[in-house]
């Protein structure tokens, strides 16, 4: 009698650790970043303002067939840069590196506040991430 209880007692264990299992796997899917792509596409970030919580993963994608890359801080174009020496101000915040076409590029935002960015390289191509 014994030994019948102590199987059904092991029987109990495993089961409750599997109900355990389920759940966790569970929490986990929920707690999994939301992703937001922009993308890369005719010179332009499209769409070039998104606003996301905090957490997200933002996710850069190339569709043009040259490089460009994604460098965070502000370039001022326009009439109002003619006297300017510098028209370029990286924050360095985040910095992809020049990727291609196909390739992407991911940061993820925890710190509430407004992000602008710009490509190095084509500095007219600007944009900006709301995250609140
Ligand atoms: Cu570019």
């Amino acid at each position: 009698m014994y030994m019948v209880r102590t199987i059904v007692m092991a029987f109990v264990v495993l089961g409750l650790t599997s109900c355990g299992d389920d759940e966790n796997e569970n929490t986990a899917k929920e707690a999994q970043p939301e992703t937001r792509v922009v993308e890369i596409w005719n010179l332009k970030f499209m769409p070039d303002v998104i606003t996301v919580k905090p957490g997200t993963v933002i996710k850069w994608v190339n569709k043009d067939d040259f490089d460009h890359d994604v460098t965070s801080g502000l370039s001022i174009n326009g009439p109002e840069a003619r006297n300017m020496d510098e028209t370029k101000f990286p924050d360095h915040k985040f910095y992809s590196g020049l990727f291609g076409q196909g390739k992407s590029f991911s940061v993820t935002l925890t710190k509430k506040g407004e992000y602008n960015y710009y490509c190095n390289i084509h500095p007219f191509m600007v944009a900006k991430i709301i995250v609140k």
